[in-house]
């Protein structure tokens, strides 16, 4: 299988090459990453894949890749909400043109496509509501960002109708894991940590998110890689609804912290309240289940790897929390 994995220089794509390299020995891989602020080379360092530094948004580019390709799966795209709140354009050049860019080249070579996005196109829910989002929730995004993500799925979705592009889409909740980058909740707070600094808390920090292991996301997009049905949409998400607070708090314990030494600090503006994904289906139909039950021993493991590569993430800690203290918001 030659795989074309876009934004594989990134948290999610780099682990998601590394899970394909261990259980598809048959695969072959190009990356196509843009090495933003967010993709880091060194990633991929010592995997045998290719990497093409360039932007998915480049037409010529993503068609010369595509024909060689039996399989895309599209991580590439800008992630960071907050980020968005500030410059919204790259959000819009990179998640929408660059998926328009992608979807003109697998219709032109009968490439199939994996689009992965986010639960956050539905917006979110309240902290009292037992509801989940499920495939049928409307789309209600908040943030430039999501709102980004929400319209590359809809092109995608319209791809596959107009024009019978082969096409999946999975929608996913918050993972966690190594690799992520350091301006993320959970990263933040270890390399505050890690560095002599506060971690900071948004606001009263009720708001809850839906946390899922790296490595669980991407074997429920393997799962719909091999069983799919083409033109759907799929939910992952591993029943881990937890309140930042909570986590925060974690955190501080497993690091040795009292469960107050952390600062409350800006709101984000709009900041959606709940997150909660039902992946009935891609457990029933595709006999998906996650492999991470324990989120508190998934945290510990994360915790040390970000101290043992501590090389990975410093030289950019310094900028990212500037970047932060601007905003009102370290
Ligand atoms: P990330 O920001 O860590 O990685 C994104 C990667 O895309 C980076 O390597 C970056 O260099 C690359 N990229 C950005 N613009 C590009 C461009 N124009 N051309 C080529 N490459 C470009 O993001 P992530 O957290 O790994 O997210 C990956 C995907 O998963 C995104 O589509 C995101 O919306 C989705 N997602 C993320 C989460 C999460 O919790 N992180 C949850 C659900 C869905
Ligand atoms: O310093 C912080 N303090 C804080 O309280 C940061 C960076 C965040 N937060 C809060 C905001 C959110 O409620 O923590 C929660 C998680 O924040 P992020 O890590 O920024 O994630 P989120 O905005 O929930 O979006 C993530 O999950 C869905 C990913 O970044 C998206 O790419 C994905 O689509």
């Amino acid at each position: 299988m030659r795989l074309l994995v876009t934004g594989g220089a990134g948290f999610i794509g780099a682990n998601f090459v590394r899970q394909t390299l261990q259980t598809r020995p048959d695969a072959r891989i190009t990356v196509l990453d843009k090495l933003t602020y967010a993709g880091n080379r060194a990633s991929l360092e010592g995997l045998d894949v290719d990497l093409v530094v360039g932007d998915v948004a480049d037409a010529a580019l993503v068609d010369k890749l595509v024909s060689g390709a039996d399989t895309v799966v599209h991580f590439a795209a800008e992630s960071h909400n907050d980020n968005s709140l500030h410059d919204p354009s790259p959000f819009i050049q990179t998640n929408l043109v660059g998926t328009f860019a992608l979807l003109e080249a697998v219709r032109k070579h009968g490439v199939r496509l994996h689009h992965v996005s986010t639960d956050e196109v539905y917006g979110d829910l309240e902290l009292d509501d037992p509801a989940k989002f499920t495939e049928q929730t409307p789309y209600n995004p908040s943030s430039p960002y999501s709102a980004t993500k929400a319209g590359s799925d809809l092109l995608v979705r319209a791809w596959a109708r107009s024009f019978g592009v082969r096409a999946t889409l999975s929608n996913c909740s918050n993972n966690y894991g190594p690799y992520q980058h350091i301006e993320k909740f959970i990263p933040r707070q270890i390399t505050n940590l890690l560095t002599g600094r506060r971690p900071a808390l948004y606001g009263a920090g009720l708001n809850v998110r839906d946390w899922i292991h790296v490595d669980d996301h991407n074997t429920g997009v393997w799962a719909v890689l091999d069983a799919g049905e083409l033109g759907r949409t799929y939910l992952i998400g591993a029943d881990g609804e937890l309140d930042n607070l909570t986590v925060m708090r974690m955190i501080l314990e497993q690091m040795g912290h009292g469960p107050d030494e952390f600062d409350h600090v800006t709101d984000r503006a709009g900041h959606d309240l709940r997150y909660a994904i039902d992946a009935a289906p891609l457990r029933a139909e595709l006999g998906w289940a996650p492999d991470y039950g324990d989120f508190a021993a998934g945290l510990a493991a994360t915790i040390d790897w970000y101290r043992d590569n501590t090389a990975w993430w410093a030289a950019d800690k310094e900028r990212v929390e500037a970047r932060y203290a601007e905003q009102g918001q370290a």
